[in-house]
């Protein structure tokens, strides 16, 4: 090669070599601003604008306690890339109290609108608003998002919206904490989420802790642990405001009312794409509530629910192409969501350009793995209809006839409770096996002696339930106080899933555990607490041996149980630690119980007629 022609090749390597070592160049560029609000506080925001800039564009903003980046994103984050093909500003902010935020965090959604001196979320969302439209060149247009503690942070926004806020979308955001939602269960305490998260993010201002557990298994912790109470006594010394406020309001009080911030919600106030995970481990319930309230006045239609096969914030994942072992038959159901749903959503009311969602509600109905559109929801068509549990342990669409007080009973013992997902259970953050516990296999705890299950035969057509579903048991137990957890499961047939091996080698190790061959997927499950069931202000003890009705709320479904799949429902009374032990005597306060309080007692489930248990399906034509 003549000698110029290998100084060209030579410089051409260099500048690819160049190319190859640099890091690519910023998408963004990052400013970070301290915005006043109202009461003088500074908060820590980080303004993200693109840099291939030409126009004015609009703002998408999110509010959180996690913290903000502290420099651009070298490449696109999968979680926004659909966005930011539209051009956004994105805009991030600590809540007050958080990392640098000025001000005191309170990990509280109370919101008292005719307090005018007082601060919250939504007046600090209106403020924040007010100064990014002033102070960052935008077209007009503002847009609020975010997951979970995000997403309520955007949620509160609609009980006073700044006018430049076009449109949002809250993304399982919690409403009522005693409820339902991260921290209770109809009065009964998520006592691993509650205590895990509340040192989460009350340990230290400046960063998210992780409790240092002194045992590998958690269960094995808390169980140690012993009476509530002990977690105060022995560990936090009452150094987490939000852990004492939980002990010290045990039942519906007024704090808890008053943390219940939807109640004050009766119209669509901003246009809004609600969205919830049907396998969510914290917030699954919080959306459908916050479109239920917008739904009582949405003149302009612009009020939206999706739903789909998610644990917590998996529509935010690159694919969202499988939960666990259940995959959704190769849609990217993550990426789908955001390419034809949210995407275009903000498109529309940000950017001026595409449509209006033309339906009420959107979900990824699992079981058929499709997405489906509704006008209205619950669809008209969705007929409640009951499934029976008999004594014999079937369950059936036929009423029971037999004995008039037909039961089936099992010993429940705080001392041994069953645990809530396949021990070793690994803490709630960060990490390990809590983000997909909701579709676990069942079989885990199938067979035990404080298990029921109850069967149905092979499904000779497919079952498809859409809308609420609920359990209504008739139960009785010979404490005065106990909770009953309901579970509807979708086993798979033995042969949903052909053999991955080699019938003479066997499977590899591992393999055989992998399969969905005779899965029992849970659907739903919730849990109700005794005391609770005449009264969420008073609780009363339960009358000893006395059946009486227990209603717990299974929340929204689309799901279909295919032909050749039976219906399953398991019953039991502890769930550890997920829920707190029941000592199953009662007492005031949980939260105070002595160790002698927790006593063993007999539940009896009754499947007679009069006592009829049975869960109510919203059943489609
Ligand atoms: N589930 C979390 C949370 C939200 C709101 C209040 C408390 C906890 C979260 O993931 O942000």
């Amino acid at each position: 090669m003549p000698r110029r022609l290998w100084a060209v090749a030579v410089l051409l390597l260099a500048v690819d070599l160049h190319a190859q070592q640099s890091p690519p160049q910023p998408l963004f560029k990052l400013e970070e601003v301290m915005i006043p609000v109202r009461d003088g506080v500074r908060l820590q925001t980080v303004i993200l604008t693109p840099v291939d800039r030409t126009a004015p564009l609009p703002i998408l903003f999110r509010r959180t306690p996690y913290g903000v980046p502290d420099e651009p994103p070298r490449q696109m984050p999968a979680s926004i890339k659909e966005l930011a093909q539209d051009g956004y500003i994105f805009v991030i902010q600590n809540l007050r109290g958080r990392f640098k935020s000025e001000g005191v965090f309170k990990l509280t959604s109370q919101v008292d609108l005719k307090d005018s001196t007082s601060t919250n979320e939504t007046t600090d969302a209106y403020d924040s608003i007010d100064w990014l439209v002033k102070h960052v060149p935008n077209n007009g247009n503002v847009g609020m998002s975010g997951v979970s503690y995000d997403g309520l942070t955007t949620a509160l926004a609609l009980l006073h919206p700044h006018p430049a806020l076009k449109a949002m979308s809250e993304q399982a955001a919690p409403v009522d904490q005693w409820m339902n939602d991260d921290d209770h269960r109809y009065g009964a305490l998520r006592e691993s989420y509650a205590f895990e998260y509340a040192v989460l993010e009350q340990a230290d201002k400046f960063k998210n802790t992780h409790f240092a557990f002194e045992t590998y298994d958690t269960y094995s912790w808390y169980l140690e642990l012993g009476p509530l109470s002990n977690i105060n006594a022995k560990y936090l010394h009452g150094s987490i405001p939000y852990w004492n406020d939980v002990v010290a309001h045990p039942d519906y009080d007024e704090f808890w009312q008053k943390e219940a911030w939807v109640s004050q919600l009766h119209a669509s106030t901003v246009p809004n794409l609600n969205v919830a995970g049907f396998w969510d481990q914290e917030d699954p319930w919080g959306p459908w509530q916050i479109f239920r309230h917008a739904q009582e006045h949405d003149p302009d239609n612009t009020n939206f629910m999706v739903a789909g096969p998610w644990y917590h914030g998996q529509w935010r994942a690159p694919k969202g192409d499988s939960i666990g072992l259940i995959s959704f038959g190769g849609h990217e159901t993550a990426r789908e969501f955001r390419e034809t749903i949210e995407a275009p959503f903000f498109r529309y009311y940000l950017q001026g350009r595409g449509a209006k969602p033309a339906w009420k509600a959107t979900t990824f109905q699992s079981g058929t793995n499709r997405w489906r559109t509704y006008a209205v929801w619950p669809p008209k068509e969705a007929k409640a209809t009951n499934l029976y549990l008999h004594a014999d342990g079937t369950l059936s669409f036929a009423a029971p006839r037999g004995a008039p007080r037909a039961y089936r009973e099992y010993v429940s013992d705080p001392a041994t409770p069953v645990p809530y997902r396949q021990r070793p259970i690994s803490p709630t953050y960060p990490g390990g096996d809590w983000r997909t516990w909701e579709v676990a296999d069942q079989r885990f705890v199938d067979g035990r002696p404080d298990v029921l299950t109850f069967v149905s035969a092979p499904l000779d057509h497919d079952l498809t339930i859409t809308g609420e579903v609920a359990a209504d048991l008739f139960a009785a137990t010979s404490g005065t106080d106990a909770d009953f957890i309901v579970k509807l499961i979708d086993v798979y047939p033995e042969d949903a899933q052909p053999s991955a091996w080699d019938p003479d080698a066997g499977p590899k190790p591992g393999a055989f555990a992998r399969s969905v061959n005779g899965y029992q997927l849970p659907i739903a499950m919730e849990v109700r607490r005794g005391r609770y069931n005449t009264s969420y202000e008073r609780p009363r003890a339960l009358a000893p041996n006395t059946p009486i009705e227990w209603k717990i709320p299974l929340r929204d479904r689309d799901h279909v149980f295919l032909k050749g799949h039976r219906l399953m429902v398991q019953v039991q009374s502890t769930w550890f630690p997920l829920i707190d032990r029941n000592p199953q005597t009662f007492v005031p306060s949980i939260y105070q119980a002595k160790a002698g309080s927790y006593v063993k007692a007999t539940q009896r489930v009754y499947c007679a007629p009069g006592l009829a248990s049975h869960i109510v399906l919203p059943m489609m034509p």
